[in-house]
């Protein structure tokens, strides 16, 4: 029996309730005082799941009182929480009571308008029409579009599978994606810092304490009460900063030109790994010519970094080598923001490599994740791979040749959609509408999709735009696949159900896809059901479904040191990239600026995250909202030079205006911020009419940027922009 079977469900309560007095049919049951005993009294169960408000997904322990959710606690043994939960995931217990949840299929039936319609009908509909498209254009104009968690990636790509198409993307391709096409012609799969055993540690926009989680804030924590040294480069004093020794402010979107000029520096002064680069790696002889130019005089230029620092950031990383590395981060400098992104990642990595601290303790490791098992193929047979090409142009010569398959790109999709090319696009717990750049045309673009389907808990900006939007259960109210676990120990966690479904016409994705199969007459693809597939996967590693329903987490032993090797297409780490050349890019990274530039009367409108807020979803959460509202969380940051010489003051309503928008906020008025650059926070600015609790609070900086895609990894660039910023009538 699971543990949900064994608690003490809502409709159990009720029952139970209803019961006593019909057979007691005393006065005293219906009293108040005597309901509230009952309810004070009753029995707690705590149940493991996963913490659904970020991708970090913290194993967490969900505290059920009367078949509520009444609180929860972080796992101890799940790498991500350590035994803590961010205020995200305590604001995320509400997700299921929300008065804004999706309760029922709905169609869409003309501009803004959706009814209720059945599953029945919506699977009919959507199949139907689905067909029609199938046999007018065939399979390849077609995609799938997620944030890729377990389920959702298992169920949506089989089913993608078994339509036909190959076209699967996740939100990577607009967070990481120009640094895994980079990565993969470096080093391959990525390494990530020890920091909490490094000597010194160089951030380049990362910011542990606000893009976090528990795991990496405590990591950060560790460095400093060891005396760690931690450098933080940001155009911004990030919230991470009290944890560091310095903060460095750069011009945004130069992190390569400082790169380059630090590499300079390593191999001019021979403060470089000669045995890693001799052993290990090809290309260094090109890469030394090419670095000559750019020594750290030449980077102040760029960068706006005084040339000493220059040359002191680089002593320090090369005297404290191996046990010195790049912190390189998601995104900021070099996964979806600048045109110059993948190079500048390349750039990290080949500073990381000319340290020699790939494989080493307080340099740059590679996770290791468990031995999962499968479905038996020959009773679940797997549909057959697509046979037409991607509609993204990932992975396709004269397209985007480098860009990484297994994200593809959502805003290629989206371009593509403009041009009418795309058919049909199943979106499912991602809003790109709002997360990716130049909301009218995104919407425009996605009007355009001939069916797009679109799956989530609540009406969303890209719920908006579906012509059919399927309502999920929330994180707390379904079973989950069986997730892996990579850290420098393997493990394994499972997402629980820890109550039922409060709105009973909602369905989890491992139910929707199925039966959607069914009707498109592809059911024998999913002839097994989710414990099936968990099962499967944890055969190998001799764990049963009933040990995650009672354990949440279990860890394994970690594997033993594996010689030091590089999975690139030459199996070396490489200065120089044959495939770059090949597809007309430099093979070597040289220095390309960032396309904004900030004039004396405009700045770079640069934007982030913070710690209260998940993205854009979870500024739909009211006690989230209302730590926004309380502390003007929502406002612009402006150099407070630039704001004095504006007339602006702290508090102020200003107009942001760039080529697409013109709209006003308040100000924060601070030194915390490089001249040239503003900074708008991602969790505000959700317009969604039915998003009635985020709704017209603040501003969302993908409105002010036009669209437009980065070469190589297919992201989009979202710092590529400039705004002017004046004072406005309130
Ligand atoms: N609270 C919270 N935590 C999260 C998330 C969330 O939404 N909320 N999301 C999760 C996800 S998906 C991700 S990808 C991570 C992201 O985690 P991070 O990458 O750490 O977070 P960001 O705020 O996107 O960017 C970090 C910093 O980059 C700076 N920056 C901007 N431009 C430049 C530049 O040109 N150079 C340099 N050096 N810095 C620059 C910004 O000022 C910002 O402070 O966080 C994860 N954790
Ligand atoms: N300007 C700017 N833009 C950015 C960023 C930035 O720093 N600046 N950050 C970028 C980054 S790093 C990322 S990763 C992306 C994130 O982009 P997204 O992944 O699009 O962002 P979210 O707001 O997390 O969207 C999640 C969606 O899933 C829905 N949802 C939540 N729970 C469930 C569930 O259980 N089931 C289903 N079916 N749906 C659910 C939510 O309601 C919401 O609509 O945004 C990017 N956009
Ligand atoms: S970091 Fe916070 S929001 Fe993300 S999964 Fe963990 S508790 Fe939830
Ligand atoms: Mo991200």
């Amino acid at each position: 029996m699971s543990v949900f079977e064994k608690s003490f469900s809502r409709r159990s309560f009720l029952k139970a309730t209803t019961a006593t007095l019909a057979v007691a049919g005393s006065t005293e049951a219906f009293s108040f005082g005597q309901w509230q005993k009952k309810a004070e009294a009753a029995e707690v169960k705590v149940v493991p799941s996963l913490c659904g408000s970020c991708s970090a997904e913290c194993g967490m322990w969900v505290h059920v009182k009367n078949g509520r959710v009444w609180k929860a606690t972080g796992q101890k043994d799940h790498p991500s929480s350590r035994g803590k939960l961010c205020a995200r995931g305590h604001a995320a217990l509400s997700v299921p009571y929300h008065k804004d949840r999706i309760t029922h299929p709905m169609k869409r039936i003309g501009d803004n308008n959706y009814v209720p319609i059945s599953w029945e009908e919506a699977y009919t509909e959507i199949s139907a029409k689905l067909k029609d498209l199938l046999a007018k254009h065939g399979p390849q104009p077609m995609a799938y579009i997620e944030n890729p968690r377990p389920t959702g990636s298992f169920y949506g790509r089989r089913l993608a599978a078994a339509i036909g198409f190959p076209t699967t993307t996740t939100h990577h391709s607009i967070c990481f994606n120009s640094r895994t096409a980079a990565n993969n012609h470096v080093i391959g799969p990525l390494a990530t810092a020890d920091v909490s055993n490094a000597k010194y540690v160089l951030f380049l926009g990362r910011n542990y304490a606000e893009g976090l989680s528990p795991s990496n804030t405590a990591a950060l924590t560790t460095a400093y009460e060891k005396g760690i040294k931690v450098v933080i480069v940001d155009p911004r004093h990030n919230a991470a900063c009290i944890l560091a020794n310095e903060w460095v402010p750069i011009r945004p979107g130069t992190d390569l030109g400082l790169l380059l000029g630090i590499a300079n520096v390593l191999i001019q002064e021979n403060l470089y790994d000669k045995e890693f680069v001799e052993q290990y790696s090809l290309g260094f002889d090109e890469f030394k010519k090419t670095v000559k130019q750019y020594t750290p005089e030449w980077a102040q230029t760029v960068t706006d970094i005084p040339a000493a620092k220059i040359y002191e950031i680089a002593r320090d990383l090369g005297k404290n080598r191996p046990t010195a590395c790049i912190e390189q981060g998601y995104k900021a400098p070099n996964g979806a923001n600048y045109i110059n992104g993948p190079d500048t990642f390349r750039m990290m990595a080949i500073v990381n490599g000319l340290l020699g601290n790939f494989g080493k303790k307080g340099g740059m490791n590679w996770p290791s994740g468990p031995r999962l098992g499968s479905l038996d193929k020959t009773k679940h047979p797997d549909p057959p791979r697509p046979k037409v090409k991607r509609c993204d142009g990932a992975g396709i010569k004269g397209e985007h040749p480098l860009a990484a398959v297994a994200a593809g790109s959502i805003p290629e999709i989206t371009k593509r959609a403009m041009e009418g090319k795309i058919k049909f696009v199943l979106t499912n717990r991602i809003n790109p509408v709002r997360t990716c750049i130049d909301p009218g045309y995104m919407e425009k673009a996605f009007h355009k999709i001939d069916l797009h389907v679109h799956c989530d808990i609540q009406w969303s900006e890209t719920a908006r735009v579906a012509d059919y939007v399927l309502p999920e259960t929330s994180f707390l109210e379904r079973e989950d696949l069986v997730a892996g676990l990579s850290g420098g120990r393997p493990g394994v966690t499972m997402r629980s159900q820890v109550i039922d479904a409060v709105h009973v016409e909602t369905k989890a994705f491992d139910q929707i896809v199925p039966e959607l199969a069914e009707h498109l007459g592809l059911g024998q693809y999913f002839n097994f059901t989710r414990e099936d597939v968990s099962s499967a996967m944890l055969k190998p590693l001799k764990l049963t479904l009933e040990d995650l329903r009672s354990k949440g987490t279990v860890m394994l032993p970690a594997p033993a040191a594996k010689p030091l090797a590089f999975a690139t297409p030459s199996k070396m780490f490489q200065f120089s990239s044959k495939e770059y050349a090949e597809h007309g890019y430099p093979a070597v990274p040289v220095w390309q600026a960032p396309l904004a530039k900030a004039e004396a009367d405009s700045f770079v409108l640069i934007s982030g995250k913070q710690a209260i807020m998940s993205h854009v979803f979870s500024a739909n959460h009211p006690f989230a909202l209302q730590i926004a509202k309380d502390y003007n969380l929502e406002r612009i940051w402006i150099n407070a030079d630039r704001a004095k010489r504006l007339g602006i003051k702290d508090g102020d309503l200003v107009e942001v205006s760039s080529p697409i928008a013109r709209k006003k906020v308040r100000a924060k008025v601070t030194e915390r911020i490089h001249p040239e650059a503003a900074w708008l926070p991602l969790g505000y600015g959700a317009y969604s009419p039915w998003l009635k609790t985020a709704g017209g609070f603040g501003v969302s900086p993908n409105d002010f940027v036009p669209f437009q895609i980065e070469p190589i990894g297919g992201a989009c660039l979202f710092m590529e922009v400039t705004v002017k910023i004046r004072k406005a009538g309130e």
